[in-house]
């Protein structure tokens, strides 16, 4: 799947002709947008469309690595054996979406370093919805039900996307996602068939994530500085507030079968649109959570530092290892 891991780090302008010039090349990559085609890495690309790409892919990558941390909370909490196992495996699963998604970035000459350091000193977002808390059991349930199904809803999506290495990585991630969601649900059902005190700790969760989620798709079309480049250049397919229609209509009917209720008194059926409408949101909220003073943004980001401090060890290890193997092949040529 990972091809592309073998394309080198300042390759991607050698393989452009070199007698081309820049008209000769826009017009190439062009082409291959308006004909839905790939482009990979080792295509001539203009700057500010890896420029974007390197944007989404690594504030995606890091969405899914500080993503890790609010259901990561709860591994040693789990109410079962079975709970905590397919708890841990999806948190596991999150890491890997992180790891692929950096890869992706490095495609386009991107530095993990230089991305890494950008999401620890807050020079680079993630996703707002990880800056609220999980406060119980049903939270975790209500995380893999709502939070993964706005992700799919969002990165199916991004599986069509005109960059090759970002479709390609969206592509195994959304399969692991959908059993991410239907964990959720299948946590929730268990505990709306159990005791009152349970029904009540799910709704509750529902009402706190409910406005946060919609927020995950990000601003009203009309706020939104980069869609209409992005979706020109084929990399978002669909805008912001349609995703987040198309999510609303069908968690209206799962929703039913929970037996929630969600917690918005404009929910009603638009039978003229053939959709449901739903209250505005708090925008204001939204913002102040992005730009960090959310519930938990210093809590997470501290967190993230601390880790990445803690493996520094790795990271050195290997690095030595690395090496001392690199100068064994050195003396072993020269000998
Ligand atoms: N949170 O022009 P816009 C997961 C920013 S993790 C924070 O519409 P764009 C999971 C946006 O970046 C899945 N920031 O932007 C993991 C931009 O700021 P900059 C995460 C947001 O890029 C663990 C500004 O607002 N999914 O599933 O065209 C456990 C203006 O917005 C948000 C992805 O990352 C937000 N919600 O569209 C469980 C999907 N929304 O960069 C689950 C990939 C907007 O200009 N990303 N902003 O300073 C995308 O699809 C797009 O980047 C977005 C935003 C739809 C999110």
């Amino acid at each position: 799947m990972y091809t592309q891991s073998l394309d080198l780090p300042g390759q991607a302008q050698q393989a452009a002709p070199i007698t081309a010039d820049l008209a000769e090349q826009q017009a190439a990559f062009d082409a291959r947008i308006a004909e839905d085609g790939k482009i990979e890495p080792m295509d001539w690309m203009p700057d500010a469309y890896r420029k974007t790409l390197v944007r989404q892919i690594s504030q995606h990558a890091h969405s899914e690595i500080v993503g890790m941390l609010p259901e990561g909370n709860w591994i040693s909490r789990a109410p079962s054996l079975k709970r905590k196992a397919i708890l841990l495996a999806k948190v596991q699963d999150e890491g890997g979406h992180g790891l692929y998604l950096y890869s992706a970035a490095e495609t386009l000459n991107a530095s993990r370093d230089d991305l890494v350091d950008a999401l620890h000193t807050g020079r680079a977002k993630y996703s707002s919805i990880f800056n609220y808390p999980t406060l119980t059991w049903a939270d975790v349930g209500v995380i893999g039900w709502l939070v993964d199904g706005a992700a799919i809803m969002n990165q199916i999506p991004l599986c069509r996307c005109s960059y090759g290495p970002y479709a390609r990585a969206m592509i195994r991630i959304c399969k692991e996602e959908s059993f991410h969601q239907r964990q959720g649900f299948d946590a929730l059902l268990a505990m709306m068939r159990g005791t009152e005190a349970q029904r009540e700790m799910v709704q509750d969760a529902v009402d706190r994530w409910w406005f946060p989620v919609l927020m995950m798709f990000g601003p009203p079309d009309a706020a939104s500085p980069n869609s209409t480049q992005t979706m020109a250049w084929g990399i978002k397919r669909i805008s912001n507030d349609d995703l987040r229609q198309k999510f609303v209509d069908a968690t209206v009917e799962q929703a039913k079968v929970l037996g929630v209720t969600l917690p918005d008194p404009g929910l009603v059926w638009n039978a003229e649109r053939r959709h449901y409408d739903y209250s505005p949101l708090d925008w204001e909220e939204f913002w102040r959570v992005i730009n960090g003073d959310g519930p938990c943004n210093r809590e997470r980001l501290a967190t993230r530092v601390k880790a990445h401090e803690d493996g520094a060890w790795v990271r050195e290890a290997a690095l030595a290892h690395a090496e001392k193997h690199a100068n064994r092949a050195t003396a072993a040529k020269a000998a």
